[in-house]
């Protein structure tokens, strides 16, 4: 498939962004300064890139645990999102969330979320409500292989097509959920299959390469935006770390992570940006740097943030 010069710079600053990012919380949770679990998406991160560059600005996402790449991807700030990982004040959440409770209504950012399958609803409900007032919203869901097993999926995928309403359910496909294989959770392992039981399009595509990703949900973006209704897009991938940040990882072997790894989804755009001439190494160099000063001015602002001030315990968390 041909390129977009702007796009794949785009996306492939996105991924190392996202990398960056992750990288400097692993530094940070080393250094005793961040506390708590954390799910790393490293080498996942085409999945969040192509999925984000297919949608507009005003269109929507909900995300899940392992949500960092998301989030970076739709626009989110990087200085508020290590100050919520700290539990700082400034941080998306005030600091009461954390990792996994990253939103952004304003970027269309509508929630990660810690209860596997959570998300599905929530989109579901939105593009409800879109399609009800005559917006012309989209939103993305993004879930992992694991959540495709949970009720919320076969519900809200269900709803979604019987009412034809604006969602794309894209499936992370990341080959485990925890530390259980597909064909270990899943009568049927071809994820895509499962589109027929609600008579939606199903595809399949490389979850490595952005521009596939993207091409793949720019049509189904498309599908969703003119009234027809949802698809079920499944994303081949693989995460490069464990579960959760000190997760020893004795259920998979060398042999089989090292050709997933050999196709580093950042590299993979890299060589193609320069093969097709779209950015020298020198240009491409300094992205990488940029990124890293912006994480260091990012990391710098969330140490220096203020604690939240204990009575704003108990504010933000209640209805009524
Ligand atoms: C409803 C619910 N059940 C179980 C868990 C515990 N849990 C956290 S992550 C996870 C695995 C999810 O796998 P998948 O959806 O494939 O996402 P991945 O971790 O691979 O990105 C489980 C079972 C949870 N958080 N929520
Ligand atoms: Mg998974």
């Amino acid at each position: 498939m041909k390129g977009d010069r702007s796009v794949d710079l785009r996306m492939y600053k996105t991924m190392v962004s996202i990398r960056s990012f992750e990288k400097k919380l692993g530094e940070l949770s080393r250094k005793g300064i961040l506390r708590g679990s954390i799910h790393f998406c490293i080498g996942q991160e085409a999945v969040a890139a192509g999925v984000c560059a297919a949608l507009q600005p005003t269109d929507y996402i909900t995300s899940h645990h392992r949500g960092h790449g998301h989030a970076i991807a739709k626009g989110a700030r990087m200085d508020l999102m290590i100050a919520e990982l700290l539990g700082k004040a400034t941080g998306y959440c005030k600091g009461k969330g954390g990792s996994m409770h990253i939103a952004d209504l304003d970027l269309g950012h509508l929630g990660a979320n810690g209860i596997v399958g959570g998300g599905m609803p929530i989109a579901t409900g939105a593009a409800l409500g879109f399609q009800q007032l005559g917006l012309p919203h989209v939103v993305a869901t993004i879930f992992g292989d694991g959540a495709i097993n949970q009720g919320s999926f076969h519900e809200s995928l269900n709803l979604a097509a019987l009412w034809r309403l604006p969602v794309v359910f894209v499936c992370e496909n990341n080959q485990f959920g925890m530390t259980t294989s597909i064909s270990q959770a899943s009568a049927e392992p071809k994820l895509v299959k499962r589109a027929v039981a609600y008579n939606v399009p199903g595809v399949e595509a490389d979850g490595m390469d952005a521009r596939e990703v993207r091409r793949v949900t720019v049509e189904a973006v498309e599908r969703a935006r003119s009234g027809e209704g949802p698809t079920l897009v499944v994303l081949e991938t693989y995460r490069f770390e464990g579960h959760y940040i000190g997760d020893p990882v004795v259920y998979r072997t060398k042999e089989e992570t090292e050709p997933w790894k050999s196709r580093d989804p950042i590299s993979l755009q890299r060589g193609r940006i320069l093969k097709e001439g779209f950015a020298t190494e020198a240009e491409l160099d300094r992205i990488d740097a940029d990124i890293a000063h912006e994480l260091e001015d990012a990391d710098a602002f969330a140490q220096n943030s203020p604690n939240p001030d204990p009575p704003d315990l108990y504010t933000d968390v209640y209805s009524g």
